[in-house]
């Protein structure tokens, strides 16, 4: 049988009338066991990495982007509109070109990364880009979006949230319960609450024997989780968690100490270090934001956290190629030379 897609893989938990349903068949991504960061960094744990940069627009945001806007057709609406570090409004783009209604997005001038512009750009959304940050550029939609007949696709919109818990169903149905850790990067803060409930659920309903400790990592230049307060100017390279003001904030704070877990941060020289050695020996590209996860692993690995054979998933949110600039800026310049056999020989080393 073909893959139907996360509404109807999941129907009970996504419930929308059948004709309304928008899919681009996004969910059931790889989890993956990591063999090279594990012998690296000697890590004493069996480390997972769920692979959302496979969705089909490239990120996470999918999951709960096919369930936003099926609920808003099924409402009868004909436009949706967000704000974005970016990967919200590639995939509210898509999402909204499938269906054949109207996406408007809003983000940050000159701070996302263009793959994500590019991908709003060609779905046909209607693309604003606000001399301001993100949280300006939430506000702004927010507004907007108290008009009647457009609907918010932002992670406040709880069908959102609800998509991404499949993420975690995905998990336990292929390690057979819940890791014992889940280490994940917050930007808005959304996706670390979407996985808990998701483990909860599948805990009440015996599907799993446990529940993760939820882990979240902020870029320290963009913390207000961990510095408990808002961020005016957020900084960080890794420009999908650029965020001073995250949406679910109080919940997401509930959620790390529920599950016995925390948030914390991570230095940008770290993600850039993780986010190098996950592609190096792993094989995977992700964005730099993803690897906020994976600089938090390695430096909690560093600090003694681990005991020793606790099974850990880390979540990989978005794929490499959506930001190809940072990838190029890290690394060695490739060698220009004569289309000739000698001149290849002489700058070759294996
Ligand atoms: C690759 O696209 O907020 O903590 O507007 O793109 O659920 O916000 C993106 C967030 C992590 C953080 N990794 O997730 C947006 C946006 C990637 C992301 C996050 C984002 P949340």
């Amino acid at each position: 049988m073909l893959y139907p897609g996360l509404i109807r893989q999941y129907r009970t938990y996504l419930p929308v009338a059948e004709e309304a349903v928008v899919t681009l068949h996004e969910g059931r991504t790889p989890l993956f066991e990591s063999k090279g960061l594990v012998k690296k960094f000697n890590l004493p744990i069996q480390l997972y990495l769920k692979l959302e940069g496979l969705n089909p627009t490239g990120s996470f945001k999918d999951r709960g982007m096919t369930y936003a806007v099926s609920k808003a057709v099924e409402m009868g609406t004909k436009a949706i509109i967000c704000a974005s570090t970016g990967n919200t409004s590639a995939s509210a783009a898509a999402y909204a070109a499938r269906a054949g209604i109207a996406a408007m997005v809003v983000v940050p001038e000159g701070k996302i990364a263009l793959g994500k512009l590019s991908q709003a750009q060609i779905h046909g959304a209607q693309v604003f880009q606000v001399k301001g940050n993100f949280d300006e550029a939430l506000a702004v939609v927010k507004k907007i979006s108290e008009q009647d007949g457009i609907i918010l696709v932002n992670s406040i919109n709880p069908h959102r949230l609800l998509g991404q818990q499949t993420a975690a169903f995905e998990i336990v149905e292929d390690l057979g319960d819940a890791p014992d850790y889940h280490f994940i990067p917050v930007g808005n803060a959304g996706n670390i609450v979407a996985y808990y409930r998701g483990y909860t659920r599948y805990f009440e309903e015996g599907k799993a024997k446990q529940k993760p400790k939820m882990c979240g990592f902020q870029a320290a230049g963009s913390a207000p989780i961990v510095l408990n307060k808002i961020i005016e100017h957020p900084e960080t390279v890794a420009s999908a968690i650029r965020i001073g003001n995250p949406a679910n904030w109080q919940p997401a704070k509930e959620v790390a100490k529920e599950s016995g877990g925390f948030i914390d941060k991570v230095e940008d020289e770290e993600i850039l270090a993780a986010y190098e050695a996950v592609a190096q020996v792993d094989g995977f590209f992700c964005e730099p934001a993803s690897a906020a996860s994976i600089a938090g692993l390695i430096k909690k690995a560093k600090e003694g956290f681990f005991k020793g054979g606790e099974k850990v998933v880390c979540t990989l949110t978005g794929h490499g190629l959506k930001d190809p600039d940072q990838a190029i800026a890290l690394s060695p310049k490739p060698h220009v030379v004569e289309a000739r056999v000698e001149a290849v020989l002489e700058k070759l080393k294996w």
